[in-house]
C-alpha cells in the first residue's frame, strides 16, 4: 500500500514537472510572431530602402518632438512602394503620416512633421502585410549634444 502511493508521488510530480516545462516553453516560443524590434534615434535623418518587396530594416528610429526626413528608395523595379506611419501596425489604426508612393526604381525624401515619444509602427500601405516594422520615437540619450 505504501509503495503505491509512493509511485504514485512520483508519478504525480513528474507529470507536474512537464507541465512547469511546457508553460515555460511555451511563453518564451512565442517570439515567433513579431517580438517587437527596437533600436534608438541617432538623429533626424533617416534612411529607407526597399529591395525586392520588404525593407531594409525592421526598426526605425527618429527624435521627438522634431521634425525629421525619411529618404526612401525604392529599388524594386515597375513596383511601387510608400511609406506610413501608424500608431500601431493594426488594421484601422491612426495614420500619423503617409508617404505618396513612388514607383521604382526611384528615390524620394519625405518631410515628416514632428511626433510625440512612443512607440508606432511603419510600414508600405501597398504591401502591410510583408512590409513594416517598429518606428521608436524617443528622447535624445542624455549626455549627448542637444
Ligand atoms: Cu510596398
Amino acid at each position: 500500500m505504501d509503495r503505491t502511493a509512493r509511485r504514485l508521488a512520483t508519478r504525480v510530480s513528474s507529470v507536474l514537472l512537464t507541465a512547469l516545462v511546457l508553460v515555460a516553453c511555451g511563453g518564451s516560443s512565442g517570439s515567433g510572431q513579431s517580438a517587437p524590434s527596437t533600436c534608438a534615434p541617432t538623429g533626424t535623418a533617416l534612411t529607407l530602402a526597399a529591395p525586392s518587396l520588404k525593407f531594409d530594416t525592421d526598426c526605425l528610429a527618429t527624435l521627438a518632438n522634431e521634425p525629421f526626413t525619411v529618404k526612401f528608395e525604392n529599388q524594386d523595379s515597375g513596383t511601387a512602394h510608400n511609406f506610413l506611419i501608424s500608431v500601431a501596425f493594426s488594421p484601422g489604426s491612426d495614420v500619423l503620416f503617409q508617404g505618396d508612393a513612388i514607383t521604382g526604381v526611384n528615390t524620394v525624401t519625405y518631410d515628416v512633421p514632428a511626433l510625440a515619444a512612443g512607440t508606432y509602427s511603419f510600414e508600405c500601405s501597398i504591401h502591410p502585410s510583408f512590409m513594416h516594422g517598429t518606428f521608436i520615437v524617443a528622447s535624445a540619450p542624455s549626455g549627448s549634444p542637444a
